[in-house]
């Protein structure tokens, strides 16, 4: 029993089954478990054939997940099998009541937070769309010509819809302040946003610097706030942190405005 609960204490709960080396989806995880302080294993990243291991867990999971990101959860067994759970969203959904990340006690504002934060995923998969716009098995060299019309509407039209539709939830939002997209303290809403605004300026900075100023209260306040959050902040200087690279978001600068 002494063994068991001091196992159940260094042990973390959850398991994030991601690819190895890039933020890619598995962030959005990452981030809601960093901001609570919650201990979980990175399994790609921590463990010795880990990126082994992920793909034995998600294709043995019942269902199996068609693709990572996907959470196990240990004392979690179903129907005999370890608890896995697939799809960004999904998992987001399943952690934010548990992590403290949704407002409490209302139960229709945990949909407002999973709708923005499914909007913030759409927009991850729009910015990803640009550089393979026709096939995601095939090089972005490939399906350049498609991929330069794709970041010409993206640019133009697409970020400018997006940053403004967020601009307006912030506003809307009295006693966020401009900092939290509902109620008055942080949701995974907020998180996933967050990342998904770093990695959009990452790719697209020019189109970025050109419009920010438009959007005063995301560009600024929202940004700012979670830069500043106390344990985000020290996740964010971590060697925890994976730098953007060749993943979802990709600066190619031919694509920008
Ligand atoms: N809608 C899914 C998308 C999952 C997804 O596209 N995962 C990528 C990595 S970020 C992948 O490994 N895809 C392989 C594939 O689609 O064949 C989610 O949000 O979890």
């Amino acid at each position: 029993m002494a063994l068991r609960q001091k196992k159940q204490r260094t042990e973390p709960k959850y398991e994030l089954l991601y690819h190895p080396e890039i933020p890619g989806r598995g962030e959005y995880i990452r981030l809601v478990f960093e901001a609570t302080g919650i201990p979980y294993t990175d399994v790609s990243n921590q463990e010795k054939n880990g990126y082994q291991k992920v793909l034995n867990l998600i294709t043995e999971a019942n269902p199996p997940a068609f693709a990572p990101p996907a959470l196990l959860v240990h004392g979690g067994d179903y129907h005999g099998k370890p608890l896995v759970i697939s799809q960004t969203s999904n998992i987001l959904l399943y952690l934010g009541p548990k992590l403290g990340l949704v407002p409490e006690g209302d139960e229709i504002a945990k949909y407002h937070v999973n709708g923005l934060a499914m909007t913030a995923l759409d927009f991850c998969n729009e910015a990803h769309d640009v550089h393979h716009p026709i096939d995601i098995e095939q090089y972005y060299e490939q399906q350049k010509e498609e991929a330069m019309k794709k970041g010409k509407a993206f640019t133009k039209r697409r970020i400018p819809k997006f940053f403004g539709y967020f601009e307006t939830v912030l506003k809307a939002n009295k006693e966020g302040n401009g900092m939290y997209l509902v109620g008055k303290s942080l949701t995974y809403a907020d998180t996933t946003l967050w990342q998904v605004l770093e990695g959009i300026e990452f790719a697209f900075p020019k189109t970025v610097a050109k419009i920010s100023k438009t959007y005063p209260l995301l560009s600024s306040n929202f940004r700012q706030n979670i830069r500043e959050h106390k344990r985000l902040k020290e996740y964010l200087s971590s060697d925890r942190r994976l730098p953007f690279s060749m993943g979802i978001f990709r600066h190619y600068p031919e694509l920008d405005a």
